[in-house]
């Protein structure tokens, strides 16, 4: 049982790598009062990474709008009349360049998406395969999100040197129909076993303030939890409410609910990434200083998220230097999250029981 009562250390009983937490700890975690579960968050951080460092990831929309899906948030569906038009896949030079600019600002990982359903086998993939292996080449850690993939693709997408692969659950299953029908919460699952089966860091996270219970934030949280192998990055992302779409006239999720996902996140999977994704235009400082004691350790960065605004470079190495926060290097710790074991046989427990007192 999870527990915060060791007061005389001053550390949380247990800060070991679980994926068998039950609903009812997860629950408790969130629910925790906000001051405490800061603390408590800050100290499962402290002893399990260096807090001083944030990794810095830029992205660039390779292939924007016109996708097929009906995602409610998103400006790139072709069912909903959004300012985002329908482009074609960019050229490798023109990432190329991107990619550059992006690293001499001090960015560590390039995450390149597409407004697809999913990868299909052809030229454009194999263009996507292309630009992996070039971004890989300027020393950058490379991230991609397609949408979904097959085991064989995600193979390909290894090979050509891919560090990471961006597949976001985004909310509870029972909630998913809610946001979008025109895949599953399966498919997601589906593509995330094939990803952490072919070798690839998994970055898998969620969208709050799409009008979901606390109820739904904890179930999803509990399923990111429970994985076999936890993602190597959980992007925390706020609604970025589009003109146009069915989630436009949401209202901004209050920053409290970023600090108790953030903090959740950071005390069920200890040594993942967590990040601080969408929705950084409407913070101060003070907000992010939050998020990074709660145990956020990630940024994107560049002026442009895939089509929406994002702070500006100079902004956020300010803040850093502000607040004492240093760039994460590339590459590092990467292996633990390329096990060659990862499971991708369903679930079970593989917990020692505990002796009977009898
Ligand atoms: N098409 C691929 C897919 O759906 O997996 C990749 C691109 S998709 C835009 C990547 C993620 O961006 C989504 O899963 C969602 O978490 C996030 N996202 C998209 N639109 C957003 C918005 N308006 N506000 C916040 N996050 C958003
Ligand atoms: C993630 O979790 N957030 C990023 C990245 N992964 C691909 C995308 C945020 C998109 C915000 C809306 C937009 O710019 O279109
Ligand atoms: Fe398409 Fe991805 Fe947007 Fe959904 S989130 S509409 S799959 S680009």
């Amino acid at each position: 049982m999870f527990s915060f009562e060791n007061h005389s250390t001053n550390k949380p009983k247990m800060t070991a790598i679980r994926n068998d937490w039950t609903r009812e700890e997860v629950q408790k975690i969130y629910h925790t009062p906000l001051m405490d579960l800061i603390h408590q968050a800050s100290l499962v951080h402290r002893q399990n990474n260096d807090a001083t460092e944030i990794q810095m990831c830029t992205l660039l929309s390779v292939k924007t709008g016109g996708c097929s899906e009906d995602c409610n948030y998103c400006s790139q569906s072709a069912r909903y009349s959004t300012e985002v038009k329908s482009e074609k896949l960019l050229e490798v030079q023109e990432t190329l360049e991107t990619a550059k600019k992006a690293k001499e600002a001090g960015s560590t990982r390039f995450c390149m998406g597409a407004a697809w359903s999913g990868v299909k086998d052809n030229a454009d993939f194999d263009r996507i395969l292309e630009m992996v292996r070039s971004v890989r080449s300027l020393g950058l850690e490379v991230c991609c999100t397609l949408g979904m993939l097959s085991p064989e693709q995600a193979k390909r997408l290894c090979e050509a040197g891919l560090s990471a692969y961006n597949h976001n659950l985004d909310t509870s299953e029972e909630f998913y129909p809610n946001i979008v029908t025109t895949r599953t919460y399966q498919d997601r699952l589906d593509t995330i076993n094939n990803v952490q089966a072919a070798g690839i860091s998994l970055c898998s996270g969620s969208i709050i303030g799409m009008g979901e219970s606390h109820d739904v934030r904890i179930d999803f949280l509990h399923t990111l939890a429970t994985l076999q192998l936890h993602p190597e990055s959980v992007p925390i992302n706020s609604l970025v409410a589009i003109e146009g779409t069915p989630l436009e006239q949401q209202t901004r999720v209050p920053i409290e609910d970023v600090v108790r996902m953030v903090a959740t996140a950071r005390i069920l999977m200890p040594k993942s990434i967590v990040r601080l994704s969408a929705g950084r235009t409407e913070m101060g400082l003070a907000e992010q200083a939050l998020c990074f004691m709660a145990g956020a350790n990630s940024l994107f960065t560049g002026d442009k998220l895939l089509t929406t605004p994002n702070p500006e470079f100079s902004d956020d190495h300010q803040m850093m230097n502000t607040l004492g926060l240093t760039p994460r290097q590339a590459f590092k710790e990467d292996s633990q999250w390329k096990s060659e074991t990862v499971p991708v046989q369903p679930k079970v427990d593989t917990r020692i029981p505990e002796p009977s007192m009898a």
